[in-house]
């Protein structure tokens, strides 16, 4: 890296001045192979290449993802989708991009994400993305999304009855469903990250209800934390039992073991509808709810991760964690026992012959995931879901114990979790 901002600075020193605005417009995307591309053997799926979480264009991949929620909140996936795809490539390069010239030849990059990056790099921000970011519906549909239990739907019908944050939907005579009303009640809490330190102090009281109840059963931290993340806005678990059918049955006990220890604020378990024979390859390629899943709200003891300090402390300064989401503008007026913090916990239980594919499936990150499904579908003509990979040319199943065997059946090179953070 230090070589190459060398012969990059010597560059621009060889040609006497400096380039002016006006020049890198002549310039466009010709000339002078870019030191960024050919240090990077630019893959297009991010499936094929190692993203990390700490990287050099922050200043370009957070107004990308900007956009890519505000296409989200409007329900536009495949807009979406195209500027993650450009921010995921973006945090591969192994140099901060400084000029247009650098980004010749990689893919993903499509003409609108471009106008933005080229704006950035010539002003220093983009105005589309600038006007997005405080506008009122982008700010009020972020807040009322980042209410648990919240989706998109009924935060438009929301924000088009005049409803513009958690504050406006707790004094409106709106019906809430029960997750609705434990996200409003608990939002301040929800609303900041959560931190290591707490997501291994639930995964101790998460061993111990396991062990409770079924011993033998091993239980593995997937989502955000597996790939690195320091803090998220959730913590995700991955439950199973090295002899096959001793899963079975297991949410409901660990949730009853939880809720005799008043350890759960608010919980939800769906049973595991994955059945192979009946389903065949032919599933959705997002079926990441068939197996018994618990979605819950923890009581965490304060004492108990070794936080001392209050959230309200917590959220000062706290840095962005990444594509956590952001603490909502206006926390919710609310009485707040000091001893225990609101936490939200995704419990997961796999049978263990699909153990290797649930942990691929649910180790995220999110854009990771599905460019794994559509390598899979479009370069491999196979299926690939959290409980199965299935080769549609050979009409079989393809056996995997671990995540490498499963890269291995994909022609893929393994790429470790903490480099799966596009
Ligand atoms: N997942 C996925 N597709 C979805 C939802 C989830 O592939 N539509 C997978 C990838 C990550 C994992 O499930 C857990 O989901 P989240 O907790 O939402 O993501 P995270 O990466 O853990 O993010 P955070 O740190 O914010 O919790
Ligand atoms: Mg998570």
């Amino acid at each position: 890296v230090h070589l190459l901002n060398i012969s990059w600075y010597t560059e621009s020193m060889a040609t006497g001045k400096p380039e002016s605005i006006q020049e890198k417009h002549k310039l466009k995307m010709s000339h002078t192979p870019s030191p960024v591309i050919s240090a990077v053997s630019a893959k297009s799926y991010a499936c094929q290449r190692r993203t990390p979480l700490k990287h050099h264009n922050l200043f370009l991949t957070e107004p990308l993802e900007l956009l890519a929620e505000n296409a989200e909140l409007g329900e536009n996936e495949g807009r979406s989708v195209a500027f993650r795809r450009a921010a995921a490539i973006l945090k591969t390069l192994p140099l901060a991009v400084k000029r247009m010239e650098d980004l010749q030849g990689l893919p993903c990059l499509g003409d609108h994400s471009l106008r933005v990056v080229k704006e950035i790099l010539e002003y220093g921000s983009s105005q589309e993305v600038e006007s997005t970011r405080h506008s009122e519906q982008f700010q009020a549909m972020k807040a009322l999304t980042g209410i648990f239990g919240v989706g998109v739907k009924t935060a438009d019908r929301w924000f088009r009855e005049g409803l513009r944050c958690p504050a406006d939907v707790a004094k409106s005579e709106q019906r809430l469903n029960s997750s609705q009303q434990a996200g409003l009640l608990h939002h301040e809490d929800l609303s900041q990250h959560v931190s290591r330190a707490e997501a291994d102090a639930i995964g101790q009281i998460v061993e111990r209800a396991v062990q409770e109840v079924l011993p033998g059963a091993h239980i593995t931290l997937i989502g955000g934390f597996r790939r690195g993340k320091e803090t998220g806005h959730d913590v995700d678990f991955l439950i199973t039992h090295p002899e096959e059918g001793k899963e079975e049955g297991l949410m409901p006990k660990v949730v009853q073991w939880l809720e005799t220890q008043d350890l759960l604020l608010y919980q939800k378990t769906t049973r595991n509808s994955y059945l192979e024979s009946k389903e065949g390859p032919a599933r959705p390629p997002n079926n990441m709810d068939r197996f018994e899943r618990c979605f819950s709200i923890f009581k965490l003891e304060r004492r108990a991760s070794g936080e001392a300090h209050s959230s309200a402390q917590a959220t000062e300064g706290e840095p962005g964690g990444g594509e956590g989401r952001a603490p909502g503008p206006e926390p919710l007026p609310q009485r707040r026992p000091a001893g225990w913090k609101a936490v939200r916990v995704d419990l997961v239980v796999s049978p263990f012959s699909q153990f290797g594919f649930a942990l691929l499936g649910w180790t995220g990150s999110k854009l990771f995931e599905r460019e794994l499904r559509r390598w899979a579908g479009r370069e491999k003509n196979m299926s690939l879901s959290s409980h199965a990979l299935y080769d549609n040319s050979k009409g079989c199943y393809l056996r995997a114990s671990t995540e490498e065997e499963i890269f291995s059946h994909l022609g893929l090179d393994y790429i470790p979790p903490c480099d799966r953070n596009a």
